[in-house]
């Protein structure tokens, strides 16, 4: 298959979130006489919203920030349509299903799982690494091992439909094939302030699709793929993980944001950032973009061209968002 019918196949497999309503970005999310807005969601990719209500219904009714993250983003991972995350994910190039997830909370703990393989909900298998060992990553076999003992179930997370895309792309491998492509995403990104003003972050994915078997993507790595700092704010990506990992994008934004700028600002800077330093290294168009989330609850995104989206929850409502992006084509 040639990259641009790759491209269109995949587009048309991530459809299923079609009919979502958009509204246009504004500086809503700016607050307003240095007030405070809590709680907030925001997460990557506006496909169903079931992962921010999720998030949502815990905070409203109390609860903090890191379990409204967990159980937002394991609805993601549990859905077999989203071909991006956990079940059901698009495999890599041998036809494994191979996952990357990681979380921070508002103690500046983080735990992260890579490479796992046969697991659901490699968050959860995140947060065990970070509330019950000392480490802060587990990787491939040890870290499947580390949610077996946790009585994780060994499962087969190929999907028949996810098997038929891979087969497809099998048969129409050419020489012009490559890996990293602008092709569509669905890896969420959740950031969340609490009540307490509790902030804490997860992101999980099954990476790119027909990688190479053992890559491992931004997702799991503290300060590329999500980053937290309660004194400040939070971090995610999306996108072409080795753009994000180049440049340490989420660690980029809180410092900023430490320095100064509006979470908005911060993604500007970083995906200009990611830009100039990738320039020379990957020549294809790609996408990367980030959301930030600050202690006021003022929130930002940003990509690198069109067609990121984002949910937001806040004062009861959740809503769609188009991003902001870079490159005009
Ligand atoms: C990765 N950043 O593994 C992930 C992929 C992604 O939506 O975000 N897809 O590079």
């Amino acid at each position: 298959m040639s990259l641009i019918s790759r491209r269109k196949f995949v587009y048309a497999s991530t459809l299923l979130g079609v009919g979502l309503k958009f509204i246009s970005p504004s500086n809503i999310f700016a607050s307003k006489n240095n007030s405070v807005i809590r709680p907030v969601v925001i997460s990557t990719w506006d496909r169903d919203r079931k992962p921010n209500l999720k998030a949502w219904e815990i905070l409203a009714n109390g609860g903090n920030s890191l379990d409204a993250v967990e159980q937002g983003v394991r609805v993601a991972e549990d859905d077999p349509e989203n071909n991006s995350v956990g079940y059901g994910g698009l495999p890599d190039e041998n036809g494994i299903v191979t996952l990357d997830a990681s979380i921070m909370d508002w103690k500046g703990r983080a735990g992260a799982v890579a490479f796992l393989q046969n697991i659901k909900n490699p968050i959860s298998v995140a947060r065990l690494v970070m509330e019950k060992t000392k480490h802060v990553m587990l990787a491939g076999e040890g870290a499947k091992r580390f949610a077996l003992a946790y009585g994780f179930k060994e499962e087969n997370l190929l999907t028949e439909k996810s098997r038929q895309a891979w087969i497809k792309w099998k048969e129409s491998l050419s020489k012009e094939d490559n890996w990293i492509g602008n092709e569509s995403h669905d890896t969420i990104t959740m950031l969340a302030i609490d009540k307490d003003g509790n902030i804490s972050g997860a992101c999980t994915t099954s990476g790119l699709r027909w990688k190479i078997h053992g890559r491992v993507g931004d997702s799991p790595i503290i300060g590329a793929g999500l980053y937290v700092d309660n004194d400040v704010g939070a971090a995610g990506a999306t996108g072409v993980g080795e753009t994000i990992m180049r440049t340490l994008g989420s660690f980029l934004i809180v410092e900023k944001m430490r320095e100064g700028m509006s979470p908005q600002e911060a993604c500007e800077f970083a995906v200009k950032r990611l830009i100039e330093k990738n320039k020379n290294i990957i020549k294809e168009p790609y996408q990367a973009a980030f959301i930030a989330l600050n202690k006021k609850g003022e929130i930002g995104a940003y990509a690198v061209r069109d067609g990121f989206d984002y949910v937001v929850s806040m004062n009861g409502e959740t809503n769609g968002y188009k991003s902001k992006f870079e490159i005009k084509e």
